[in-house]
């Protein structure tokens, strides 16, 4: 069974990791305080027991009401910062971070704020931890196609600043099929594409990601076990899953880590990797969600270094950079 020392030392990407969902409770109250707002929460230790999740609408709810303390540049600054030093603490080398831009800009706060902040500590944790990224925008799959539209042209004045969409939110009710065009549009400017799909949705929308939103790697995408065909399809194409333990226990899409399918779908071929989705919520960073598969899966150092290998394969990086790395 793999060990600590041996997890961290790995070189590994992080791929699925909602930058939002990394916002600590302490960082929430020092937000709230620098920008004046009351939280509906008396201390820290009240937030995190408001962290008892029944599925992925009951997170969601509670993640969309925290990130309101996210104003400034300097806030968004913060948040990513906080993120790249745990990073740099667990040995992840590379990062494909999402974000929300339409979380805030509903509010009034716009995509230049947002993207400043965010991109220019990303531009910090290359030159001073060594951490490459290349940023994710999603869009909100709860929100119209139009409503995505206009966050793909409100961005495209900062295409510099992020490699690719993603589609993330509530998935029940708002199939990949909802996002066709803009997928095609995002595709037209040469970004990347990616989608959460097989989280708590159907086969289908797994489908439905790959065949008409063309996307490049499934967010989650643990419902596949559903179908011994779509399994047999995923491990043939290659396309990557990036799986996140600790999120799937915390919103109850497996009552228990023991039940979690992410080590047979390893041996079954498929590129899958692991990732922390939202830490701050979750009870975990990356590290501690390889460590969750050690603990109850037994997840021996094979394993783990297949997995952190897949993590570096399914990155958008160059072939040059990935042969650096593994
Ligand atoms: C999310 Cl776990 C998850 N699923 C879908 N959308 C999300 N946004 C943030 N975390
Ligand atoms: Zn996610």
């Amino acid at each position: 069974v793999a060990d600590d020392a041996f997890l961290r030392a790995l070189p590994k990407t992080e791929l699925h990791l909602h930058l939002e969902g990394s916002l600590e409770p302490e960082l929430m109250f020092a937000l709230a305080a620098r920008n004046g707002i009351q939280l509906p929460y008396q201390d820290v230790d009240q937030i995190r027991q408001a962290y008892n999740f029944t599925n992925l609408q009951s997170f969601l709810d509670i993640y969309y009401q925290c990130a309101d303390v996210l104003r400034t540049e300097q806030d968004f600054y913060d948040l990513t910062w906080a993120y790249l030093q745990r990073c740099h603490d667990e040995g992840v080398v590379h990062i494909e971070p999402f974000f929300d831009p339409q979380t805030h800009t509903e509010r009034g706060i716009s995509m230049e704020t947002v993207l400043d902040g965010i991109s220019r500590a990303l531009a910090d944790g290359q030159q001073q931890l060594g951490i490459s990224s290349g940023l994710i925008l999603c869009f909100l799959r709860h929100l119209s196609e139009e409503a995505a539209f206009v966050t793909l042209e409100q961005a495209i004045p900062y295409l510099h600043l992020f490699i690719g969409v993603g589609l993330d939110s509530s998935e029940l009710g708002n199939p990949p099929e909802k996002f066709a065009k803009v997928f095609a549009a995002a595709a037209e400017l040469g970004l990347h594409r990616v989608a959460h799909a097989g989280e708590e949705g159907p086969i289908a929308y797994i489908e439905g990601a790959l065949d008409i939103l063309k996307v490049e790697r499934i967010d989650h995408g643990v419902r596949c076990t559903d179908s011994e065909a779509m399994m047999d399809r995923l491990a043939a194409e290659g396309i990557p899953l990036t799986v996140c333990p600790l999120s799937n226990t915390r919103l109850k899409v497996y009552q228990h880590m023991s039940e979690h399918p992410i080590l047979q779908l390893l041996q079954r071929g498929l590129c899958v990797t692991v990732n922390a989705d939202d830490p701050a919520f979750f009870g975990g960073y990356l590290l501690a969600n390889y460590q969750a598969l050690a603990d109850h899966l037994g997840m021996t150092c094979g394993q783990a270094a297949q997995l952190a290998a897949n993590s570096i394969q399914a990155s958008f990086i160059s072939t040059e950079q990935k042969a650096l790395l593994l």
